[in-house]
């Protein structure tokens, strides 16, 4: 059996055959939709993908997914067309997994595997590699076969073989594996709760401002927007799963308002859990905002299906009653005017943007504007002379509409986020003392 390392990854490009079922209660389109998404994610890994099967079945085979028959017909075309690995379309169970590998005496991929595979790839900072670490070492406990050795052994630190010299008495290998894998689990998980804390830390220090994050299936144009709205230049592609990490800026509205905006990682169907759970120091950005903004490829053949797809994700994350305003993008390579016409009815609260052209970014701007302009409430504040920061701090998240010099103090009157107030109390004047 062949094992899947580090070389079959990265320096000869994996010849990859894709295969799916077609539930009967499935739509021929649903399946080849998600072919098509599966042969991007193999391609985004760095896979070639050189053929393609297909079964129609009521229910998935429990050993081997597909059917025997098909098992077969796999053997012919992996020998026909030289593949070295087989990607399904779905999750295996680990049985699964074990049953096909033994059964073909190739490397044995699954959605998630190819998921974790391209996250690993692309993970940058400390935090989103703990986090794939942690999501990979879950996935491949229950999973651990030959295919898996070598994730364990990049886990311990790229040493030597799992287990081997380190091996309890009376324990098998399998045991051994299983126990180091363990204890990396939750050295990882005390590093990432580290890194969490740090990051709560850095996210109290923000309350001061309403929180906007963009959330949206991969590939939607997230990082495209958070460019064209911040200025930054965020690595923005044609891949999925290009930004991982979350990163926030403070953007000015075209009023007084600033707000922190937040670029994080897109969804997935058939997101794996602990996928989900592994990301949630990055997903709590998402989870603690004040307003989403969906960002969603209007352009995209199945543009319902991957709104359904984040709505879920947001719904486990416990995000699904945040105010979200959807952003439909691409608009500039729009096919189909009828998609949009309907999306927008079923969506009144909507914006349609291009982030590429920058069409649409002015009307979003304002939108973002009058909804925190909700927010404000009108005050008049007293300030006395030696208070001269707060009038600046009133300057800069509020709208001045009038001030008065006079000889006791600095009456001020303005509107301002009500988050603001609890700084400004003190200064608050009664009706008599500003008339
Ligand atoms: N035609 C068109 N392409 C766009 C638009 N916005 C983004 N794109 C392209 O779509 C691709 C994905 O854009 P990203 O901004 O990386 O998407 P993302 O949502 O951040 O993707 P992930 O980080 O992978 O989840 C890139 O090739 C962009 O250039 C748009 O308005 N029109
Ligand atoms: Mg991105």
């Amino acid at each position: 059996m062949r094992e899947m390392n580090e070389t079959t990854w990265k320096t000869s490009p994996s010849r990859a055959i894709l295969v799916g079922v077609k539930l009967k209660k499935d739509m021929t389109h649903e399946m080849e939709d998600s072919l098509a998404e599966l042969e991007q994610l193999a391609d985004t890994a760095g896979m070639n993908v050189i053929g393609e099967i297909v079964q129609t079945r009521e229910s998935p085979n429990p050993t081997f997914f597909v059917g025997r028959g098909k098992i077969e017909e796999l053997q012919v075309s992996i020998e026909e067309l030289r593949a070295d690995t087989v990607i399904f379309d779905e999750d295996l169970t680990p049985a699964q997994t074990r049953n096909i590998e033994g059964a073909l005496d190739i490397v044995v991929v699954d959605r998630t595997g190819l998921i974790l595979e391209i996250f690993k790839q692309r993970a940058q900072t400390r935090e989103a590699t703990l986090q794939v670490d942690l999501a990979r070492l879950e996935y491949a406990l229950p999973r651990l076969t030959r295919m898996w050795s070598h994730l364990s052994r990049q886990a311990t630190g790229g040493g030597g073989r799992v287990g081997g010299a380190m091996r309890g008495e009376g324990e098998t290998q399998l045991q051994t594996d299983r126990r180091l894998i363990r204890r990396e689990i939750s050295k990882v998980k005390k590093s990432l709760q580290n890194v969490e804390t740090q990051r709560r830390i850095r996210r109290h220090g923000r309350k001061e401002m309403a929180n906007v994050s963009l959330v949206g299936y991969t590939n939607a144009g997230k990082s495209t927007l958070f460019n064209q709205l911040t200025g930054e230049n965020r690595e923005a592609e044609d891949k999925l799963f290009a930004t991982l990490d979350s990163t926030t800026r403070t953007i000015k509205l075209p009023s007084h308002h600033r707000i922190l905006l937040s670029d994080t990682v897109g969804f997935i169907k058939k997101l794996p859990h602990h996928l989900v759970a592994a990301f949630k120091a990055t997903l709590d950005e998402v989870a603690e905002a004040d307003l989403l903004l969906h960002v969603v490829d209007v352009s995209h053949p199945q543009v319902e299906s991957q709104i359904a797809a984040v709505n879920e994700v947001l719904d486990e994350l416990g995000a699904s009653e945040i105010p979200t305003l959807m952003v439909f993008n691409k608009i500039d390579c729009l096919e189909n005017e009828a998609v949009l016409c309907l999306l927008r009815s079923r969506y009144p609260e909507s914006v349609n943007i291009s982030a590429r052209c920058g069409e649409g970014l002015s009307a979003l701007r304002m939108e973002l504007a009058n909804r925190f302009a909700e927010d404000d409430v009108d005050v008049a504040l007293a300030l006395p002379y030696s208070e001269g920061k707060k009038l600046d701090f009133v300057y800069k998240h509020g709208e001045v509409l009038d001030v008065n010099y006079q000889s006791a103090a600095i009456v001020v009157k303005a509107k301002i986020p009500e988050r603001h107030l609890g700084r400004l109390k003190r200064f608050v004047a009664t009706p008599e003392e500003h008339s």
